[in-house]
């Protein structure tokens, strides 16, 4: 999950290393934070069969994290295997450079603090049920995680180039809020609506939503709400069409937006390939 957030940020910043990790002290959760996992994992896992892409749940079935939270360690064993990635335990959100940082060297930043009970239902900032139900599975999928590695690569080379919010738009509906088309119909891959008790059925069912077809250009133009359910989601037909998408170098891409206008979140274009124009569509 990502955006601006106008209040001051959670987590214990104090003692992390140059590269904003620390360590993430297992230890130290009580009883009462593993039970609420486990409270936010049952919910969630009872949803994912009707709403996640396949890929999603083959890799969360291959992990075994419901019994409480997770040891990262344990964890990084299996996904070293699998693609070569790592989690690193982080205090929350992370500069923006810093974040594409590690996705660069296959680092994936994941928080080490759990909401409060009263947040079971909504959070705003990531929190280590959003990122680790939301984000970890997935980093066991090769194009996936070869697509995440070349954002990073990206959103430091856009570092330079002062194109961070195009950057950030296109994570944000993809990774975080992206569904797929499959033959089952739509499902999502997206971390920030997998690990949402409302937001994973909305995304899907809802009639109030726009669903559109994929495109690079678009995304990167249309901005986003941090603390609602989308107004729009865009549709890839595969995994491998978000890695291809990554491919060419974006310079080029960046000089052509900046000049334009960006779209508000609830906009629909003529030229928009349309799988399911919102009811509340501007
Ligand atoms: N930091 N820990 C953390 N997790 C994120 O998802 C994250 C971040 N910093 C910035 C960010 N996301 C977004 O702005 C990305 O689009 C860069
Ligand atoms: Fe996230």
């Amino acid at each position: 999950m990502a955006g601006e957030t106008e209040h001051k940020l959670r987590g214990n910043y104090a003692s992390m290393r140059p590269d904003f990790t620390v360590d993430q002290a297992w230890g130290a959760y009580s009883e009462a934070e593993h039970e609420l996992w486990r409270r936010l994992y049952r919910r969630q896992a009872g949803l994912v069969p009707r709403y996640a892409c396949d890929e999603y749940i083959e890799s969360l079935a291959k992990l075994d994290f419901g019994r409480g939270i997770p040891r990262f360690d344990a964890v990084n064993t299996k996904l070293a295997r699998a693609t070569g990635w790592q989690i690193v335990a982080v205090p929350g959100l992370l500069p923006d450079f810093t974040f594409f940082d590690h996705l660069a060297h296959r680092r994936f930043p994941v928080t080490v603090w759990l909401r409060e009970p009263d947040e079971f239902d909504y959070i705003v900032e990531p929190d280590i049920f959003h990122d680790f139900f939301g984000h970890v599975p997935l980093l066991f999928h090769p194009v996936f995680a070869d697509y995440l590695e070349a954002y990073g690569k990206g959103g430091v080379k856009a570092q330079g180039l002062d194109a961070l919010d195009f950057l950030a738009r296109l994570y944000w509906y993809t990774v975080e809020f992206g569904l797929v088309a499959t033959p089952k119909g739509l499902r999502t891959y997206g971390a920030g609506i997998l690990s949402s008790g409302g937001e994973i059925a909305y995304a899907i069912e809802s009639e109030r939503p726009n669903r559109l077809g994929f495109d690079l250009l678009r995304i990167m133009q249309t901005r986003y709400k941090i603390d609602t359910f989308q107004e729009t989601y865009f549709v890839i037909s595969g995994f491998r069409e978000l890695f291809d998408a990554t491919a060419p170098d974006f310079t080029p891409y960046y000089s052509a937006l900046r000049p334009l206008e960006p779209h508000a979140a609830s906009a629909v274009l003529a030229t928009d390939r349309i799988v399911h124009r919102g009811r509340e569509a501007a």
